[in-house]
């Protein structure tokens, strides 16, 4: 972990990572309430609102549309990722180099690590390679600390969680994202278990207004410094509405209540 407070991906010592990497995750299905948005320039539209600190998106998307953005978002290169056809354990392709990442205008890298999957060995070495890298660029890296794998039945555990965010900081990530454990209790462990390295909750599918900003008031409550969603934002009719709530909750801490109250 290094100090990232000055890093553009951080503001007051939170941050709000706007993800669009869906359409390789999970695939054009989720866009299929929202079909306007597979248009990548509609979210990189929805990344200027100053509540977002930055936009993960994988190489190509970054490619072809960052740079019509670049004075107007922060760009984090999303570096490995696979399709949900791949059955086999928990495992990523590393679709993008860090070298790339930074010619291309990478603020910062994310990269994601099943720990538990029976690829952990590899996981961990590719992620040892992509943490050191990134340090000659002076780049934050986030984790998608996601255990995962046949030997785990519940990968929201509070157990589970503290664990993913203590094996970030050992391995050196600047920023943990990880989903949340279920309670503002098991958050505050998770965040205790990271040290000083950042904290972001995992947004998961659409819920709604009140019920997503009370789950981010209670992370935030319990030490997150922030977010890293996707859909819970861009799947939303009017992605400006939630973001103002969000902001309220994650900068001025902000009840939810009284931050969607506000946007009415
Ligand atoms: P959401 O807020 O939509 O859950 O997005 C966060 C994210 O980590 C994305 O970056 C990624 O595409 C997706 O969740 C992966 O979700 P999962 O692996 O749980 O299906």
């Amino acid at each position: 972990m290094i100090p990232i407070d000055d890093s553009p991906i951080v503001r007051d010592g939170k941050s709000l990572i706007l993800a669009m990497d869906h359409g390789l995750e999970h695939g054009p299905v989720d866009f299929e309430a929202v079909p306007e948005k597979l248009d990548p320039s509609t979210v990189f539209e929805t990344a200027t609102h100053d509540a977002v600190t930055s936009i993960a998106v994988q190489k190509g998307i970054a490619e072809g549309y960052y740079p019509s953005y670049e004075d107007d978002v922060n760009l984090l290169v999303k570096l490995n990722g696979t399709s949900n056809m791949w059955m086999g354990e928990p495992d990523s392709a590393i679709n993008c180099s860090v070298d790339y990442a930074a010619e291309i205008g990478a603020d910062a890298v994310g990269f994601t690590v099943y720990s538990g999957s029976n690829h952990e060995v590899e996981m961990y070495e590719e992620f040892r390679r992509v943490q050191e890298k990134a340090r000659e660029y002076d780049l934050p890296v986030v984790m998608w600390s996601y255990p995962r794998g046949q030997g785990l039945k519940n990968d929201t555990k509070p157990s589970t969680i503290s664990y993913a965010t203590r094996i970030a900081l050992e391995i050196g990530a600047d920023i943990a994202k990880v989903k949340y454990p279920g309670s503002s209790e098991a958050m505050e462990h998770a965040c205790t278990a990271a040290g000083d390295m950042k904290v972001v909750m995992s947004g998961g599918s659409k819920t709604s207004d009140y019920d997503f900003c009370s789950t981010v008031e209670s992370a935030v409550t319990a030490g997150a410094s922030g977010l890293a969603v996707g859909r819970n934002v861009w799947q939303r009719e009017n992605p400006t509405r939630i973001l103002d709530a969000l902001e309220a909750v994650i900068y001025e801490e902000a009840t939810a209540d009284a931050a969607l109250e506000a946007t009415e």
